[in-house]
């Protein structure tokens, strides 16, 4: 477990959180310019003229959210789409993208699984027009879905490239050393992982469920609301029965950087499964993976329309604890939801915090049967609204 420098010249030195902050802070006020949004324009101001009320203004909500009010809004860009090539990832893919890693059986008959992950800086596109400068695992947000088979020996060779000192902490049960925490283990070459530099961390695969995974270096709510962080699934020895599998990140993104999230998402990109629902078989198990990791605000939740699901929290246990349409996660809480669609057509699932559903976290489940397709132009018409309604 030897920590191993893998970059020459080290560039960067400071945890340089205040000037990565100030960098993003002007390039989003450049990009909102750059798609015709005044920045200066607040949400009041965007909807006095459509005919539809106007919330309260931002003196008047709560002051956990009172950036909301400021302009948030008016810098998503109304008519254009994620610019999905550049940022490099595509959250439909990354639904059903399990990363598996690298397997050998050893001497002892086990199974060693292996990966290798890199953190790297990167700007990214959370809803059209806004641009985020994320701190990533291997280049996405949220990072590589990794999964094992319980009683495994996992092995991820963690390789720090980003500008600023990362580590990697698993939800599961292990040693101290493999923690991923500052402060613990430098002297075996853990603890904070600096950039350039690069760490192994071996553990076993229990228990199974669905876990996470997410960056442990101060400040934490800044490390982890840049996008580092990812879901990590423990299989029972015995499987689960077949289903289509699904990856739902819950995030949120603070894009001014005021404490506050101005986006709101499942996997990234704000209303992606509204412009492209998630194509579901009918009368088939479709098993979700549900993991929440938004930073600043204290819940979240999930909330399927027209249907029930088997909840499994963490997914633990394989016997479900409750058939419902609607659950409530903090931070790290996640879950395996497991269920069956009976009728085409479109059904929409969102936050039912709905301030979020309206900005990004809501999408679509659809049926594809054409004949009996009822729904297929909903999808559109809810995707208006956070702009103030009016056509592009
Ligand atoms: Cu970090």
């Amino acid at each position: 477990m030897s920590k191993s420098r893998f970059v020459s010249d080290k560039a960067t030195k400071e945890p340089s959180d205040a000037a990565g902050r100030g960098i993003s802070r002007r390039r989003l006020l450049g990009g909102a310019a750059a798609v015709g949004v005044p920045a200066a324009i607040g949400l009041n101001q965007l909807v006095s003229g459509s005919g539809i009320a106007a919330p309260p203004a931002a003196a008047e909500q709560p002051p956990s959210h009172a950036g909301h009010g400021a302009f948030p809004h008016a810098s998503f860009a109304k008519g254009r789409s994620v610019d999905h090539r550049a940022n490099g990832f595509h959250p439909t893919e990354l639904l059903r993208d399990f990363d598996y890693g690298k397997t050998r059986r050893l001497a002892s008959g086990r199974v060693l699984r292996e990966w290798e992950i890199v953190a790297a800086d990167r700007e990214i596109e959370v809803a059209p027009g806004v641009k985020y400068e994320a701190w990533t695992y291997n280049g996405r947000v949220p990072g590589p879905t990794l999964r094992a088979r319980e009683g495994e020996l996992l092995r991820v060779r963690f390789v720090n490239g980003s500008e600023h000192p990362h580590t990697m902490h698993f939800h599961g049960i292990h040693s101290a050393l493999m923690d991923g925490m500052p402060g613990i283990g430098e002297s075996r070459g853990g603890g904070q992982i600096e950039p350039g530099e690069a760490f192994v961390y071996e553990f076993d695969a229990t228990p199974f469920g669905v876990h996470l995974y997410h960056c442990h270096v101060a400040p934490l709510a800044a490390h982890i609301s840049r996008g580092l962080y990812g879901a990590f699934i423990i299989d029972p020895k015995q499987g689960r029965p077949e289903a289509d599998e699904m990856v739902m990140v819950m995030n949120g993104f603070d894009t001014n950087f005021d404490l506050a999230n101005e986006v709101y998402a499942v996997n990234t990109v704000g209303f992606h499964y509204v412009n492209e629902p998630i194509v579901v078989p009918r009368e088939e198990l479709v098993r979700i993976y549900l993991v929440n990791v938004l930073e600043y605000d204290p819940v979240n939740s999930f909330h399927v329309h027209g249907n029930f699901f088997q909840h499994f929290p963490t997914g633990t246990s394989l016997q479900p604890a409750e058939l419902t349409d609607t659950i409530i996660q903090g931070q790290a809480q996640r879950a395996i939801l497991e269920l069956e669609f009976p009728l085409d057509g479109d059904y929409m699932f969102h936050a039912h915090v709905s301030e979020f559903a309206e900005l990004g976290w809501s999408g679509f489940f659809r049926l594809v049967n054409p004949s009996r397709l009822a729904a297929a132009s909903t999808a559109a018409l809810y995707c208006d609204l956070p702009w103030g309604g009016g056509q592009a």
